[in-house]
């Protein structure tokens, strides 16, 4: 990553400086006065902003501009179900993101009244901290409900033990599992180099009925008429609701 790179390195533990890559310029100052000093002396020596952000913005609004829907009869777009999801789930939730390639579209398309209703469950890189911490979210704000985001992957890993929690507790948790039948994020990456992704793919257990099973309300939804009649049905101010969305990972 840092090949060809001039790098300027910024640590308040002087011992790091040069530890990890030999750098261009080591600093030793906290992030935010280094940075605060860094702009000061830009605009002294009148070094006008790169376009960086305007292009970064740019490419992300192409991406939420696109909303061609790829459903078909027995999967859902994943940008469709999103974006209902965002339009029906109650707007004072906090919402919580497990980790996969699924993230790149909820960050787009999921919203919050103020960031301090976003969780941020992907600090580590790990999958299947999600449900774990829409519980924690839960637990600080018992008042509003929690929109949790979440692979297949990620919530065969945990998920479905903190569910059980999650009933037994009564949290208003909704999970929107949005389901691939793979670990979508390794599935891409097969697929795009001509190789055989189906070592990514898994024939799960039938999450939807083990959650209704569990006493959460559930639903298995496989197109939008599926996902729009199961987000009129649900009550989310009665406890933890699972939906599962399925999805063709060919088509995210
Ligand atoms: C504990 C753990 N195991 C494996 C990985 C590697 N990994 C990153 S994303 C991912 C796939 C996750 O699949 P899923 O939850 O279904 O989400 P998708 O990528 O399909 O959207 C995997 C296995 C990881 N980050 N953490």
């Amino acid at each position: 990553m840092l090949d060809g790179k001039r790098v300027v390195h910024v640590d308040v533990d002087r011992t790091r400086l040069n530890r990890f890559a030999h750098v261009t310029v080591a600093v030793a100052a906290d992030a935010a006065s280094a940075a605060r000093d860094f702009l000061r002396l830009l605009d002294e020596a009148e070094i006008a902003a790169s376009t960086f952000i305007d292009r970064a913005t740019q490419r992300i609004a192409s991406r939420i501009a696109d909303t061609t829907d790829r459903g078909t009869d027995d999967t859902v777009d994943i940008h469709t179900a999103l974006s209902l999801v965002d339009r029906i789930v109650p707007g004072d939730r906090v919402v919580v993101t497990d980790n996969g390639r699924f993230i790149k579209h909820a960050f787009v398309a999921l919203h919050v009244e103020h960031p301090s209703r976003y969780a941020h469950a992907v600090n580590f890189g790990s999958i299947g901290l999600g449900m774990a911490t829409a519980l924690g979210a839960s637990y600080a704000a018992p008042e509003r409900p929690v929109l949790l985001a979440c692979g297949d992957g990620g919530f065969a890993e945990g998920g479905l033990s903190e569910l059980v929690t999650a009933v037994m507790q009564r949290r208003n948790i909704i999970v929107l599992l949005l389901n691939d039948g793979a670990y979508g994020a390794e599935y891409v990456h097969l697929a795009n180099r001509g190789m055989d992704p189906v070592c990514t793919t898994f024939d799960w257990p039938d999450f939807g009925p083990i959650a209704s099973a569990i006493g959460a309300q559930a639903a298995t939804v496989r197109n939008t008429k599926e996902l729009e009649d199961a987000l009129e049905k649900f009550d989310f101010a009665a406890g933890p609701v699972l939906l599962d969305v399925r999805i063709d990972p060919r088509r995210v």
